[in-house]
Order: structure tokens, then sequence, then C-alpha cells
């Protein structure tokens, strides 16, 4: 019967007012007479709340009745993004919210604008695990997010005089997105040594002992799926210091000073996101975060576990977890530790149940991402842990030498243990050991795992453990919620928004793609979102673009190997170009907006440099009157997920040009195709099975392949390599200091010249200005750039989420939608 008094769906735009004034008044204590933006932001917000929060509970408590196996997805970032968009529309009542907002005065475009992004996380990484959530509601599967409740999420960047610089991101000011669970705590050990002794049956035991105890504290964010009841938990950690005996015993002793020093030392945990993306550099405070999370996240899954009372053999039936890269590696001795020290269970035992629980996701095979803690690290903060894991390897090398007897060096190769000063513990061979299953994100990249990185396991364990699972992305976000208006006209010639949940749907749009009322709406929705951004741009920037001209985007980390630095070269060379020619040669030229957006790690000198040289350019061409609409050069501040929002359907070209083989896989050239934009791009990550998908005459593929990198980069340091002479032109423009201070970029420039060019930008240079010469003639023909973004988007089914999930459910995790409860 207390269901009578769950909100229900908003009719009519009066229902919604009606709860939306309400929490203003109420739960705000502010009159509608002084209401401003953010406060009817905040209603709006609560308004919905209250209504997800109702299916939230029935869906636990289904999930609970059903019993079935659930999944949990550990990640050490969760790249959100705004919420009330999106719940407004999975739930489908964003135009409800609209009618009510505009009787009230508002327009909805700003009460979303209200909303601080959750930017907890770096980038592709964190987005995807979103994206993911956002899929597994969907699809009614149970699954659970674990994650940090970080204070400050990846900093603020401001570009000041065309420098990077970092604000902290403090988001939690008012955040009616997460519960705080003060009743569901965890106590988290660090520190202290290992106790052992014999037991009445002469059993040796172990147990960890001493140390320091912080909390853990649950914060639950609501994850709605789209058009279903099903509203999943993301349950994130956030730190506290234990209360109790521990600072209780200064507080007598009158060291209240000190308690409070503890206090604030506990909540550092989880305190902020670090903000190195493809970088690793082996922090103290990282690693107790990643085990701190752990921790948590497996006694919280063990508990619900004893719950249902079933027996230890049962737990991998029961429970999946999804392991995003290496980062929750600690997940596995600690599940083990679990079983033995505290449940009782014998090795061997507990070794299966770890084994069949766990599968490992990898995302990099860039050596510098890879990550390994030093023995003596990990002795000191988790001495029981580094037990278990020199027992983990012995174990397994003992396998591996009685499987390969004459094959000595095989066993220092595939060791936990790198025998190196200071020996390190490497964290990928640890998760392939402890998990059933290893997959990499595109064909490509987990080819390069099994060829490259963990070759030797693919020869230890055979090659059925190691699987691809392609990444995708939420149409949902990336389509319905960015780019209404192309939804709405898709919807229309679909007769209806099916497609949002069958993405593959998409391919009965090719059937109009010769209708010219369809073409002509597809062209203009794409010159409103230009203009959309436009404004954008003008406002924050004041430089004045012409939406008519070619917009061309590359948003994403700055990083070598993704190789803005080539992007704004060839920028150079096409200022260079304009420069030299005469009035009659300009008028064939297509005008060209080349627009930047992203972060540097604070610490990562070589991609500041980037964002530096990126800004100088762009003073020096946007301001030269005889380059005027021809050409303009533009960095976005502070790129993050809203603002992604905005840019991808803004978008003619978008560019994904790593160096073949670094990008695992890319999500953001999926949202630019599903767009209507078209790409520039390698043969790296999934470029190639877009290509595959969409068709080759619908890409710009460009620049060596794969396989031929190696020997290229031999070349560059023994051959007969020769700098592509365009590119020497474009650097002696930086070298007179066209660009200001030439000394700035100096690093930038040799790195290609005398080091090595790691990342082959002069190999693949002619290659790249070539077919951007290609993307001009190509944009020329209005019909047949129409045609293929049309026929691209048409293609794009694949690379929905949704297949991507089920494709982890059915291969990995061996688990079952539960049928969603009824609504209203
Ligand atoms: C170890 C630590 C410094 C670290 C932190 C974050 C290492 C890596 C990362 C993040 C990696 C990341 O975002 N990788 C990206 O994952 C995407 C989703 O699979 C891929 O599409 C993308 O190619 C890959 O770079």
């Amino acid at each position: 019967a207390w269901t009578k008094f769950a909100p229900q769906r908003f009719a009519k735009a009066e229902d919604f007012q009606r709860d939306a004034v309400r929490h203003v008044e109420t739960s705000l204590a502010r009159s509608m007479y002084n209401c401003d933006e953010a406060a009817m932001y905040a209603g709006t917000a609560l308004a919905f709340r209250d209504r997800l929060v109702m299916d939230w509970n029935k869906t636990q408590q289904a999930h609970t009745f059903a019993d079935q196996k659930r999944i949990y997805y550990l990640s050490l970032e969760f790249l959100m993004g705004r919420a009330l968009d999106n719940a407004m529309l999975n739930v489908q009542q964003k135009d409800v919210a609209a009618e009510g907002l505009s009787g009230l005065g508002f327009r909805m475009e700003d009460i979303i604008e209200q909303e601080h992004d959750a930017a907890l996380g770096n980038g592709g990484l964190g987005r995807l695990a979103a994206c993911f959530l956002d899929s597994l509601a969907t699809l009614n599967y149970p699954a659970w997010g674990y994650g940090l409740r970080y204070r400050y999420g990846i900093f603020k960047q401001e570009i000041v005089d065309g420098y990077q610089v970092e604000v902290p991101d403090y988001w939690l000011d008012f955040n009616p997105w997460e519960f705080a669970r003060h009743d569901v705590t965890v106590d988290i050990q660090f520190y202290g040594h290992v106790d052992k002794w014999q037991d009445e049956n002469g059993k040796t035991k172990c147990s960890w002992e001493g140390g320091e105890i912080v909390k853990a504290v649950a914060f639950d964010v609501p994850v709605p799926g789209y058009g279903t009841s099903t509203t999943n938990n993301l349950r994130l950690w956030g730190s506290k210091a234990a209360s109790g005996e521990f600072d209780f015993q200064k507080f007598n002793s009158g060291e209240y000073e000190s308690s409070v020093a503890d206090q604030q030392r506990a909540e550092t945990i989880s305190a902020v996101l670090y903000p190195n993306d493809n970088l690793e550099r082996g922090k103290e405070l990282r690693l107790k975060q990643q085990y701190f999370w752990c921790a948590a996240s497996l006694s919280d899954i063990v508990r619900r576990f004893k719950k249902t009372g079933r027996a230890w053999k049962e737990f991998s039936s029961q429970t999946a977890i999804q392991l995003n890269d290496t980062h929750p590696t600690l997940a596995i001795p600690e599940l083990q530790r679990i079983l033995i020290d505290i449940e009782g269970l014998e090795w061997d035992e507990a070794w299966s149940i770890v084994h069949q629980t766990f599968a490992y996701t990898n995302h990099t095979v860039l050596p510098e991402a890879l990550e390994k803690w030093s023995v003596g690290l990990m002795q000191h903060l988790l001495p029981r842990h580094l037990q278990i894991i020199y027992e983990i390897n012995l174990q397994f090398l003992q396998y591996v030498e009685r499987t390969f007897p004459k094959d000595r060096d095989l066993l220092g190769r595939v060791s936990i243990i790198e025998e190196s000063n200071p020996k390190m513990v490497r964290m990928a061979f640890l998760a392939v050991i402890g998990s059933h299953k290893v997959n990499g994100v595109a064909e490509l990249h987990s080819d390069l795992v099994k060829t490259t990185i963990l070759k030797d396991f693919v020869k230890v364990y055979g090659p059925d453990k190691f699987t691809n699972v392609t990444n995708g992305i939420t149409p949902r976000r990336w389509l319905h919620q960015a780019n209404p208006r192309l939804s709405a006209l898709i919807a229309s010639k679909l007769g209806g928004y099916d497609f949002l949940k069958d993405l593959t749907l998409l391919n009965k749009i090719e059937a109009h793609v010769d209708d010219a009322e369809f073409r002509k709406e597809w062209q203009a929705i794409k010159l409103a979102n230009k203009e959309r951004l436009a404004r954008h741009v003008h406002e924050t920037t004041g430089i004045t673009l012409n939406p008519k001209a070619l917009f061309d985007i590359q948003v994403k980390r700055i990083h070598e190997y993704k190789r803005q630095q080539l992007n704004i070269f060839g920028c150079i060379h096409r200022y260079l170009a304009i420069k030299a020619m005469s009035a009659e040669e300009k008028k064939k030229v297509v005008p060209r907006v080349t627009i930047f957006g992203g972060k540097a790690a604070p610490g990562y000198w070589m991609a500041k440099t980037v964002i530096h040289l990126i800004n100088k350019v762009g003073d020096v061409i946007n301001n030269d009157p005889e380059v005027g609409d021809l050409l303009k050069v533009v960095f976005i501040e502070d790129y993050n997920v809203s603002k992604a929002e905005f840019l991808v359907p803004a978008s003619d070209i978008s560019e994904h040009i790593s160096t073949a083989g670094t990008e695992a896989s890319g999500t953001s050239n999926m949202k630019f195709v599903l767009n209507g934009g078209l790409i520039i791009g390698t043969c790296d990550g999934a470029n190639i099975e877009i290509t595959r998908e969409i068709g080759e005459n619908n890409i710009f593929l460009f620049g060596n392949l794969s396989e031929d990198v190696e020997e290229l980069r031999h070349n560059h340091v023994f051959g007969t390599y020769q700098l592509n002479e365009s590119l020497a032109k474009v650097f002696d423009q930086i070298q007179n200091g066209k660009f200001g201070d030439a000394s700035q970029f100096s690093a930038l420039v040799n790195a290609i010249v005398d080091h090595g060019d790691f990342y082959l930008v002069s190999d693949d240079f002619e290659s790249y200005c070539q077919t951007q010469d290609l993307i001009d003639e190509s944009y020329k023909n209005v019909d047949e750039w129409t045609t293929k973004s049309i026929t691209s988007v048409a293609r794009m089914g694949f690379f929905s989420s949704d297949r991507c999930i089920d494709e982890y459910a059915e291969v990995i995790w061996n688990i079952e939608p539960v049928a969603p409860t009824k609504t209203d």
C-alpha cells in the first residue's frame, strides 16, 4: 500500500511544476519569488530524483529477490558528466519538464547548464565506464559500479597567456544525485605486520595485525536505464577517520590537535583524482586509494553474498567482477585473503573461486602506462597482500616450469615480480593470472595485447583466455541527448525511437539517403549545431567563426601518441600555403576552422608545450588579415563531458590520428561519426572497425600501418631517414620566432628532428596533408559529403555500448538480465 505514495510520472506539466516548486520551497527553503536558475535546477533535479529513487529501491529489491548472478564493475574512474538531462531523457519526461519550466519562466537549456559535471575521470577509460553503466541499466542487468568519491574531480583547465593552468574542481557543494549511507561503512586497514601461528589442528594460519584503520563510507548514485524502470546503483566510497579506540585514546590524553590531523589524513585518501592518463607515476597515496576502494568494495560484495546463505563454492556463479584496467588488481589478493585468512578456506579452493570471479580489461599497450608498484612499498603498506602475491607467483611459476621445463627464460619473463632494482610488482601480470578472461578494447588492440605485452601468457594459457570486446558508446547520451534534432529526424523516418534501444535499426535510414527533404534537414541540423558552437567560441574567446567553414575538431587528452602536434604542424603548413597564394587562388580555398580541446597531465611537460604552441599559432593566424575566414585555429578551454555534448554534433571532420598501434580503441571517433561527422584517422584502434562498418569511401584514412612502426622507428635511429620537406618548412617558421619565443617550442621540434621521432610525425606528415586536401575537395561537393554522412550514421549500429555489454554478459560474465518491475 505504501506504493500509492510513490511519485507518479508527470502526466502533465503542472504535475512537474507542483513537485519542483515544492522542493524549491521546502527542500531549499526558498520562496518562488526569488527563485534563480540555480534554485530552479535544484527543484527540477529533486523532482526527478524522487521518481528515480522509487525505481531504484524497487530495482534493488527485485534484484535481491531474483537472486541471480550480479556483475560488479570496478573502476577508479566514472566520467558521468551531468545527470539531470540524462535522467529526464531516460525516464522520457524531458518534454513535460520543459513545458513546466517554461510556464515558470525558465528555459530548459539554462537550467541544465546549472549543473556541475561529475568529472571523476581522466578520459576514455572513465567515460567508457559511464557508458557501460547506462547500458547495463537499460538492458536490465543486475549490475553495480564501484568507485571512489573524489572530493576533487579532474582539474579545471584555464588557459592563461597560452599556457595551461590547473584549478581544483570542487564539485560537491550541491550534489542531489548522491545519497550518503552513513550506516554502510567498512574499516580498512593499512601498514602493520603479519602474525603466523598454528591452529588447534596444527594448520598454519596468518593474520594481518596492527597498523592503522581508515573508514570507508558508501555514497550511492542512482543510474537510470532508458525506457525501463531498472535503476542500478553506483557506489562510491569516501574516506573518513575511524572513530573509536584509535582517536579516542588520543582525545583522552589531550592530543586534540593531532587527532584532528589524523582525521584530515584519512580524508585525503578520497580527496583527489590523479590527473594522469596513460602515464604511471607510482605514488604511495594512489596505491592507498586503490586498496581502500578494492577492500571496501569486496567487503560489500562478500557481505551481500553471505546474506544469501549460499556455500562458498557458489560465489563465482553468483558474482562476476570486472577490473577496469589494472587499477583494481589488488582486489585479487584481497579476495584470496578474505577467503583463506578470515573465512578459513583452503588455498586451492579459494584460488579457484577468485580466478573464476575476476576478468580483466586491458586499455593500453604503452609501456609507460603499465602499473608497477615497488615491492618495498607494497611490503610496507600491505604486508599480507605481498605474501599472498608471492604465493600466487610461486604456484604460477611452478606450473610454468612443469609445463615448459626447457624454457628457463620464460620464468623470468612471466614472473609477477620484476627482478629490477628496486623489485617491482607487475600489476598486469597479476591481473592476468587472477582472471579467467582478459580482453582488449578493439580488434587491433586485442591482437597487439596477445603479440606484445602478454605474448608469453598466450603461450602459457593458450589463446582462449584472451578475447576482444570492441568498445561502444551509449546512443542515449551521444545521440539523443547531445543532438536531439538529429535524433528526432531519424525517429521521424523510422517511426519512433526504437533505435535508441537497438542501434542496428539505424541501417533503415540508408533507404532515405536520396530523399531531398531529409537531406536538407540533415544539413540544416549540422549547420545549427555549428552555429551553436560558433556562439560559444565567440562568447568565450571573442573569435568570430564562419559557421559555413569546414569545422575540424580534435578533442581528447593531450598526449604525444595522440599527435595533436601533427595537427598543429598541419595548420601551420596550411597557413603557409594560404600566405603564398594569389587572390585568385584564395578564392578556391575551402575555409576551415580547426578546433582543439583537451587537458594535459599537470606534470607532462611536452603535452603542455603542445597546448602552448596551439594557442600561439592561433593568435598569429586568427589575427592575420591576409587569411581572414580561410583559416581559424581555436583552443577550447576545459574540455569535459558537457562540452563534448555540444562539440561532437558540430563537427564536419574530427581527427583520430594516433601513431598506428598506440590508441587502444578511441571512443570519440564513434561519437563523431554517429553525429554525422566524417573522420580523418590512422589505421589504429576502433578506426579500423569503423572503416569496416561504414565503408572505406566514407572515412579519410592516412599514414603508416602498425606493422611498419618498428622498422620506421629503427630507420630514425640508424637508417637513411630524411625529415619531410614540408615539415622542415613548418619548423623553420617556428624556429624563426613566427609564433613567439622559439626556445619555448624547441623540445617539440627536437623530439622529431634529433630524438628519433618516436611517434613518427615526420613519416606521416605528407600523407596527412594530402588527405586534408582530399577532404577539402570532398567538402566542396555538398551532395557527395551529405551522402557520406548519412550512410555512415546508418552503419554505426555496431558501436552501441549495448552491443558491447551484451558481449561481456555472454562471453565473460555469463549473466542474464532481470525483468524490470512495472512502473506507475
Ligand atoms: C596507471 C594510471 C596512470 C592510468 C590512469 C588512467 C593509466 C591509464 C589511464 C587511462 C587510460 C585510458 O583512458 N585509456 C583509454 O581507454 C579507452 C577506453 O577503452 C580507449 O578507447 C582509449 O584508446 C584508451 O587510451
